[in-house]
């Protein structure tokens, strides 16, 4: 048996460790800190693993579009991948809970909103083979126009650009009409008329230039929603020990880093769009009073389609 151990051994050091290569899309673009973030933690995988694994990120939709980022990382086309979590509502309430209006509005709140929700999304998730690696929050969302907004009724009747089912809701709800656009379109969607106010992140706003085709926006906080990145399970287990820990650490490093971008982009980039002419004004005690009640509208229809796990998770969180 000697006799062979020993060459063998030889053979095995002696070859190179093929570098496992993993896709990640996202569907955000490159200017966005969430892509820097995750880039970054592409960066430090590669480094932490020798080059063992190395992630390549795909930006702006260009590898899948939004709305097939999870169930391709589900089937396996890709190992990991980045995408807005309440996107996922439709299939569990649970998901959307970051986007409930006036729910969860600071940082803080968004914190604690997660901690309850986690476990239920976490528990969703594996059912379908998949693993959350971390979490990162944008910006709290205001709202951008082309005049200033005193009350509810001004918004009746604009083409509204919306990004999920919630917002969806919300712009119906306040009179507007709902048009999907994702975040790379913006700026088109805008030129060609196809949308005339939108509510998003001072981040989102200020990277799509939004000067260039509205004139007002007012931070009327209203959630404070999340990105997340999920890996396939099984391609997770896959991995040796020692690339596992490396791909948790990074994941809690870029967790920690991305909440820091954020917190430093909602100034900065609400700045940025005061420099560049928009009017930033705080919304009126009218407009927050009717935006509220739709809010709170809005729970009600959460609360009628969410299961016990989602009802206990927003319990966890008011308490
Ligand atoms: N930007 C993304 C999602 C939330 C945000 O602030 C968007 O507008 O699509």
């Amino acid at each position: 048996m000697l006799r062979f151990a020993l060459p063998l051994a030889v053979l095995l050091t002696a070859t190179p460790a093929l570098a496992e290569k993993w896709d990640m899309p996202t569907p955000y673009g490159d200017t966005t800190f969430h892509t820097q973030n995750i880039r970054a933690f592409a960066d430090e995988v590669k480094t932490v693993t020798g080059g063992g694994l190395e992630v390549t990120v795909h930006s702006a939709g260009s590898l899948f579009p939004h709305g097939e980022i999870k169930n391709a990382v589900r089937s396996r086309q890709v190992p990991m991948g980045e995408f807005f979590l309440s996107t996922l509502a439709n299939e569990d309430p649970a998901f959307g809970m970051d986007s409930q209006p006036f729910l969860a509005t600071s940082y803080d709140d968004a914190a604690k909103l997660w901690a309850a929700q986690r476990p239920v999304v976490e528990k969703l998730l594996a059912t379908q083979g998949l693993m959350p690696l971390f979490s990162v929050p944008w910006p709290a969302q205001g709202l951008y126009t082309k005049a200033e907004i005193k009350s509810v009724d001004d918004l009746n009747g604009l083409r509204f650009r919306a990004y999920n089912a919630a917002l969806e809701e919300f712009a119906t709800l306040a009179g507007a009409a709902p048009v999907q656009v994702e975040a790379p379109d913006i700026p088109q969607a805008f030129s060609t008329g196809q949308v005339e106010a939108m509510i998003t992140s001072p981040s989102t706003g200020a990277n799509s230039k939004a000067w260039d085709f509205l004139s007002h926006y007012t931070p009327i906080n209203a959630w404070v929603p999340k990105n997340i990145v999920v890996v396939n399970k099984r391609s997770f287990d896959g991995l040796d020990a020692a690339t596992q820990k490396a791909v948790l650490d990074a994941a809690a490093a870029a967790e920690a880093r991305g909440l820091e971008m954020s917190m430093a982009e909602t100034d900065a980039k609400t700045k940025e769009l005061a420099d560049n002419g928009i009017t930033v004004y705080p919304p009126s005690a009218d407009l927050v009073a009717g935006l509220q009640a739709i809010g709170d509208k809005m729970l009600d229809n959460w609360m009628a389609k969410a299961s016990d796990d989602a009802k206990s998770a927003l319990a966890a969180y008011q308490k």
